[in-house]
């Protein structure tokens, strides 16, 4: 083969390799820590096709997803400092970075998705947005995060009792910590992607997660015993490095965060979905899934967990404002 001719070969492989995002001038690189299909990837992806059209193929996204950039922390950190655009994550992570994301990963702060969903689409979201930015970050748009249950591969959990002793991993943050140690279990903090293992190791007892999570991850098939005790909504967040969010225009940061919004709804409707076919999934392989569980002893748990982390006039004042939506 002449030397042409493999560049041209070489260079065809690109285009199909990059599809669309050869012919863009700027790609903002995204991270997930999911696999391809699940609904914050393809929220992403969504907003991506909507800032392509309407930046007429200036700008475009490229998700990387099944955490190809690192776990959730360490990607927090490459896009503070700019060397990833975009990130798709958890609120948990934040939490010892931007002091308000923990009141919305306060254990049993939201009363239902309605209500999770009427403050994050309203005032208290906003100013939970524009708090990212002095860290570095620019807070686009919140996605679902279901509500988070315990699961374990040694026996059923009905009762606060059950989890005493046992090692559950939770995100890295003090909050969860402090929220196993109430319940007189151990935490183990860790990165998302060491959860299987550990959980078919030993390392730890289980975990806790969503549907859609605990089956994508796989973790069904090494914990089966489900407990569907929902101590945690804690929304998502996509963000943008303020650094890279600097390079762009007013009128492309304004398109950037409208295409965002706009994902939202998309997100949504992707979740529900999820969320049932998870389900169905995880108890046709053989969960054991607990849902008669008296949620009060959980709830009254919690008080030591707020009465530590709720401290700041700022944080009280969130709260108080989460609480009073109605
Ligand atoms: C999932 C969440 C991820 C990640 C993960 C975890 O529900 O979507 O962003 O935070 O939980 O437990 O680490």
């Amino acid at each position: 083969m002449t030397f042409l001719k493999m560049t041209a070969t070489a260079l065809l492989a690109g285009v199909l390799m990059t599809g669309s995002a050869l012919a863009c001038e700027t790609t903002l690189r995204s991270s997930d820590t999911h696999p391809d299909g699940y609904p914050t990837v393809e929220a992403v992806k969504a907003m991506g096709k909507l800032l392509e059209e309407r930046t007429k193929g200036r700008l475009c996204v490229e998700v990387f997803h099944s955490a190809q950039l690192g776990q959730e922390k360490d990607t927090i950190e490459q896009t503070k400092f700019g060397v990833i655009d975009m990130n798709r994550v958890s609120m948990g992570p934040f939490n010892n970075l931007v002091e308000e994301t923990k009141v919305v990963s306060l254990p049993f702060i939201f009363r239902s998705t309605d209500h999770m969903h009427k403050v994050m689409d309203g005032p208290i979201g906003e100013d939970i947005l524009k708090a990212f930015e002095p860290h570095g970050f620019v807070g686009l748009a919140f996605f679902d995060g279901g509500s988070r249950s315990f699961y374990n591969s040694k026996k059923p959990i009905t009762s606060v009792d059950d989890l005493k002793g046992m090692k559950v991993r939770v995100m890295q943050s003090d909050i969860f910590v402090d929220m196993m140690t109430a319940l007189g279990a151990n935490a183990t903090p860790m990165p998302y992607g060491e959860v299987y293992s550990s959980i078919q190791t030993g390392v730890i007892d289980g975990a806790e997660n969503n549907w859609p999570s605990f089956e994508s991850s796989g973790h069904f098939e090494v914990a089966k015993y489900y407990t569907l005790n929902q101590h945690l909504m804690v929304p998502e967040v996509l963000v943008m490095s303020k650094s890279s969010w600097d390079k762009l225009s007013a009128e492309d940061q304004a398109t950037v965060r409208q295409a965002a919004k706009d994902a939202v709804p998309i997100m949504r409707e992707l979740w529900v979905a999820r969320e049932k076919a998870s389900e169905a999934k995880v108890r046709a392989a053989g969960a054991q899934v607990i849902t008669d569980i008296d949620k009060k002893p959980f709830i009254d748990a919690m008080k030591p967990v707020y009465d530590k982390h709720v401290t700041s006039d700022k944080l009280k004042g969130l709260v108080a404002r989460i609480q009073a939506t109605e």
